[in-house]
């Protein structure tokens, strides 16, 4: 069993692939309408999906998932580099021959009773030499969707491959044969946690994934290739893939700078993205919600592609108040992953921003009341619910989101949740500060992650601690030798920014979301030049006139998120010193370890 493409080696592997895993039969998918119209059909006939009012939810469909496969699971995450150095103190590590063994015995017969799917499909638009091809085989029509969507599938990138063209492999499976007769009989097929194994091999460049069919698990070119792959290549190649969100802002004058973000998951990358500035005037723009793929131009700047098509964005806080565009981009042909049901099938989730329109099924499958005096009700939505939906649908996309060429990015942006001690926002001296700034990001645990706490604080540098494919500390010092290759001039100012500080009585100090703009602001004068500002020891800071106050934010809250929080900042730098840094070792560049002295020691002045 295998394809008849042009392509001789990928018709070798999928043969190979075919009798590891016995389906049914394989398909080269084609990435069109009819074929994705196709996929949706099957699972809706199979009772995985519902498809919802085509009245108010245009070509949509739900699907709920198994409890036990809601998000990313990182501690079945592995990197399986030669050496366990070179994966670093931060993966997962199994010798590769190791897990090559386990898993083959894992995916001898996996799927029979199932349709084995080819995706072609490109990271990056098609045929631009910044792109990066990935040929997925999975066993699930969920998957097969979903990559439709959050990339550019089908015949247009076999064309580019040719007949030896270099492709990433990126094997999928749900992990869950079907017996002679049986049906997944409407459950949604995976394997236990325990049998679940979502594996990058670095030096080969291939991706093996196992037993779970959600989201960064399953859809393998998102955080699998575009992050952990294109991580150690962009290593390898001198440029950088990142967790970042991309946008382009437009002043009242015309002037247009291009702003890159990390944030962990589920950290505001979406929201940001997508903003409605609250400040007259100021318009933004979405180029990408989730990753950059940056490399220097000739002029020695850097410029940011967004390597995906669509958006796996968390759906519950998600409202015409937090983020109108994010809404709109919903209205039509999306699929929706564990939120709430409503009678007459359309969807709702914890903060859409009105109430649930009468009974509910929530995303377990169960008859749902909304309970407002109850605090302790379990969620209509799984925290961690998603929508994948088309980028051309989002209605600020930016008429340059698919130039291969990418936008020059004017500024950097760093942040988490932190509902103490990092200010609202302050800026780096240099590049090699910035670094610094990035290397010690730390944020409040969520719920994009299964096997995490939500809730506590964990460091998470660059928010690539989940999606880094080698060892972080030779990440750090990639940082810094891409600033080496550039002046400060061309190069991006660096930030960091927090809209997550809370008083002590719990309510959020600042409304995020469009207010956000107003840092957007100051960020944009900073890189004019134009901007006020005090240097302080954490570096530069706006003064308190800098940033218009939104209302509701009091003088004195103002006062708070702009100023320095000595004891807490020295607090924090002997977190970094004591059980942060020391994890990396001689890998960890001598100027973080430069940058933790000085800031400690003009904090203690
Ligand atoms: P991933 O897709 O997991 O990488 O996440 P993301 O960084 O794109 O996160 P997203 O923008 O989807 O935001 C996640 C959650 O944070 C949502 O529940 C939002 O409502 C909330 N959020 C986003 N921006 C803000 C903000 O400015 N203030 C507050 N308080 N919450 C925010
Ligand atoms: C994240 O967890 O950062 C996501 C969602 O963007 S997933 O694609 O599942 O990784
Ligand atoms: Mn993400």
């Amino acid at each position: 069993m295998s394809i008849q493409s042009k392509h001789a080696k990928l018709n070798a592997w999928v043969k190979e692939i075919a009798e590891m895993t016995q389906p049914e039969k394989v398909v080269l998918c084609n990435g069109s309408q009819a074929e994705y119209d196709e996929m949706i059909k099957i699972c809706v006939d199979g009772g995985l999906a519902i498809p919802l009012n085509e009245k108010k939810r245009p070509g949509s469909v739900l699907f709920s998932s198994d409890p036990s496969d809601v998000a990313r699971v990182e501690n079945r995450t592995y990197i399986a580099s030669k050496t366990k150095e070179a994966a670093g103190p931060t993966n997962n590590w199994i010798d590769p021959v190791e897990l090559k063994n386990t898993l083959k015995g894992l995916y001898r017969g996996c799927m029979k009773g199932r349709t084995m799917y080819v995706i072609p499909f490109s990271m990056g638009p098609v045929g631009s030499n910044i792109a990066k091809i990935g040929i997925e085989i999975t066993d699930s029509e969920y998957v097969v969707a979903n990559m439709h969507i959050m990339t550019r599938v089908g015949d247009k990138v076999m064309d580019v491959l040719g007949s030896d063209g270099e492709y990433i492999e990126c094997l999928h499976s749900v992990g869950k044969p079907l017996a002679k007769g049986e049906t997944d009989g409407g459950k949604w097929p995976c394997a236990p946690i325990e049998q679940k194994y979502i594996s990058h091999f670095p030096e080969t460049r291939q991706i093996w994934s196992y037993g779970s069919g959600y989201g960064g698990n399953a859809l393998l070119g998102k955080k699998c290739l575009a992050l952990r792959i294109a991580s150690a290549v962009a290593h390898d190649e001198g440029w950088l893939a990142e967790h970042m969100l991309i946008l382009k802002i437009t002043s009242p004058a015309g002037v247009v700078k291009n702003v890159a973000a990390a944030f962990p998951s589920a950290c505001g990358k979406t929201n940001l993205a997508m903003l409605i500035p609250t400040i007259p005037g100021w318009k933004v723009e979405t180029i990408g919600d989730d990753i950059a793929w940056m490399k220097y131009g000739e002029d020695g700047r850097l410029y940011a592609i967004n390597p995906e098509a669509g958006f796996f964005g968390v759906a519950p806080g998600t409202s015409d108040d937090s983020n109108p565009s994010a809404m709109r981009s919903i209205e039509k042909n999306t699929i929706f992953t564990n939120v709430g049901l409503t009678e007459d099938k359309d969807i709702w989730w914890e903060g859409i921003g009105y109430d649930a329109p009468g009974k509910l099924i929530d995303w377990k499958g169960n008859e749902w009341v909304q309970d407002k005096g109850n605090k302790e009700q379990a969620p209509a939505a799984h925290p961690n619910a998603r929508f994948t939906a088309p980028a051309k649908q989002c209605p600020v996309i930016a008429p340059e989101w698919e130039d291969p060429k990418g936008v020059a990015i004017d500024a950097i942006l760093f942040g988490g949740r932190r509902p103490s001690t990092i200010p609202l926002v302050h800026q780096a001296k240099s590049w090699n500060h910035g670094v610094f700034m990035g290397s010690i990001v730390g944020s409040e645990i969520t719920a994009a992650a299964l096997d995490l706490k939500a809730g506590t604080i964990r460091r998470d540098p660059f928010a690539m601690l989940p999606f880094c494919g080698y060892n972080m500390g030779d990440y750090f010092k990639h940082w810094i030798e891409v600033g080496k290759k550039s002046t400060e001039d061309k190069l991006p100012k660096i930030f960091f920014v927090n809209w997550f500080r809370k008083t002590a009585e719990g309510k959020w100090l600042w409304p995020g979301y469009g207010d956000n703009s107003r840092v957007l602001k100051w960020v944009f004068q900073q890189c004019e030049g134009t901007g006020d500002f005090v240097e302080t020891p954490i570096g530069k800071m706006p003064t308190v006139e800098a940033i218009d106050r939104p209302e509701g934010v009091s003088a004195e809250d103002m006062k708070e998120l702009l100023s320095v929080d000595k004891a807490g900042w020295l607090k924090e730098l002997a977190d970094v010193r004591d059980n942060h840094y020391p994890k990396f070792g001689d890998k960890l560049p001598k100027e973080l370890m430069d940058f933790l002295n000085s800031v400690e020691k003009a904090l203690q002045a």
